[in-house]
């Protein structure tokens, strides 16, 4: 990538988020940050420079007209002491969307662009403050969805996974010296190969990459959450279910069966974890051409689910849809639970010996047993996809990276098991393991790769 492409404008855009709070914040990064300042500022103090790391009370004021639009303070940054190692200036004003619009006219109008999502971060990134996973980590920062996972996030800010993947290619540099040395001396490549001894070096190094892809599944659930599908026949209280995890009258409920047509899908957490709740059109035969699609939604719905509810009316006897609707749902990750417990007459017992798998009986109308549901749910993501031990934890992009680098590895170690092992294979595999490794940390890069990163972020960052 051409980095100077990104050098030449001076960027600006509100940083904070729309809505009303008690201030909002534009940033202005690039050369012409300090001179914009300067057209644009009053202070309330005559001074003619601005030191840098220092606020400074005054207004902005449109330099033709003389009009007033805020008061503020402003801080100037002198690079390459600011978040892009740009001149950087952040001016303070008072929030309120038309208010902050109308500084960002004047600051465009005085000299910088519109910035792009993430562009702050991948000036950042491209002058060398951050490397590539830092800057992921501050985006996975800003959108944490639980505690452990701002907890990663901040691992990764701090350079931990940066400096573990470091270290990964210090080891794989050593053996590829060896490798090299043993192509310069073709004579004696054997013996400077010495094939178990490499062989070994290089499991121990996948070894370390085992561990951290699997960092990357236990971690996973803590990231990016988990799909919880709510799944049953008409009016088993789906909807009243979800409802009540959310703590808010989110979906509709009738004694209606048929009342869930489409499906609804809620962020929520349940004992911690960041969870998609998604309830569903009750499963049953219909006729109704729009509750078909719904129905058939539904059953999408499960192929895309890390848990289903196989949500059970215990006031009513086992039926014959239900149970084989059970069957269907029997094999994806699921829990039953049987509802409505609070009527009478009741047939739990009966459903007992239909189900012969552990089930949670609730009251979702009188908040039987919610919180015992909540800890099963949690119980059972954890039980199959670990605690979470890990201190650093790659993301998905940086999983696909370490895969790569791994399968290079076992190229090489294969080679190393035949009978005459070429050293120039060898090498191959180890400097491809080496740029998959490179990937991660952003040594190696492509404009495509990075437009993918930085356009998740949010404009301002
Ligand atoms: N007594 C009792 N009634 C409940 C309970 N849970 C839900 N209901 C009632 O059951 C009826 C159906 O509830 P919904 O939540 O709409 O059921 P649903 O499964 O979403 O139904 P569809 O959307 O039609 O598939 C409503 O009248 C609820 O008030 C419960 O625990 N006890
Ligand atoms: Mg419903």
């Amino acid at each position: 990538m051409e980095p100077k492409l990104y050098f030449e404008d001076t960027i600006a855009a509100i940083a904070t988020p729309p809505g009303r709070g008690a201030i909002g914040v534009i940033k202005i990064s690039g050369d012409k940050a300090y001179s914009i300042l300067k057209k644009i500022f009053r202070p309330a103090k005559n001074h003619i420079t601005f030191e840098s790391h220092r606020f400074y009370y005054g207004f902005i004021a449109d330099p033709e007209s003389g009009q007033k639009l805020d008061e503020v303070l402003v801080v100037y940054m002198r690079k390459p002491y600011s978040y892009t190692r740009e001149d950087v200036v952040e001016i303070h004003a008072h929030s309120g969307y038309y208010n902050l619009r109308g500084i960002l006219e004047l600051v465009l109008k005085s000299g910088a662009r519109p910035a792009e999502p993430g562009e702050f971060t991948l000036r950042a990134f491209l002058n060398g403050r951050i490397d590539l996973s830092q800057a992921e980590a501050i985006e996975e920062l800003i959108s944490a969805k639980s505690k452990e996972a701002l907890t990663l996030a901040v691992h990764t800010l701090s350079g931990k996974l940066s400096e573990k993947v470091k270290s990964l290619k210090e080891d794989l540099l050593f053996s590829l010296a060896q490798v090299e040395s043993a192509i310069d001396f073709p004579e004696e490549d054997i013996e400077i190969l010495n094939p178990p001894e490499l062989t070994q070096h290089i499991e121990k190094i996948i070894e370390k990459i085992d561990a951290l892809i699997r960092n990357y599944q236990e971690g996973k659930i803590y990231k990016e959450g988990i799909r919880l599908v709510i799944s049953g026949k008409p009016n088993v209280g789906k909807s009243s279910l979800l409802n009540s995890l959310l703590k808010e009258e989110r979906a509709i409920v009738t004694p209606i069966p048929g009342t869930t047509r489409d499906f609804l899908e809620e962020e929520a957490q349940l004992g911690g974890l960041p969870v998609k709740l998604i309830d569903t059109a009750g499963l049953r035969e219909t006729i109704d051409p729009i509750e078909k699609i719904g129905v058939e939604k539904a059953f999408q719905k499960l192929k895309e689910a890390d848990l289903v509810l196989f949500l059970v009316d215990s006031s009513q006897p086992p039926d014959k849809e239900t149970i084989s609707l059970y069957e269907k749902i029997k094999p994806y990750p699921h829990l039953v639970v049987l509802n409505k417990i609070d009527l009478s007459p009741n047939y739990v017992d009966e459903w007992e010996k239909i189900i012969q798998e552990e089930f949670i009986p609730i009251s979702v109308k009188e908040e039987v047993n919610l919180n015992l549901l909540v800890q099963k749910i949690v119980e059972k993501i954890i039980s199959e996809k670990g605690t979470l031990t890990a201190e650093v934890v790659p993301n998905l992009r940086q999983k696909v990276a370490l895969e790569k680098a791994k399968s290079h590895l076992l190229s090489a170690i294969e080679e190393l098991k035949g009978k005459e092992p070429l050293p120039e294979l060898i090498a191959v595999e180890l400097r491809s393991a080496l740029s998959a490794l490179s990937e991660i940390i952003g040594e190696v890069t492509t404009e495509d790769l990075l437009s993918e990163i930085f356009s998740r972020f949010c404009i301002g960052k």
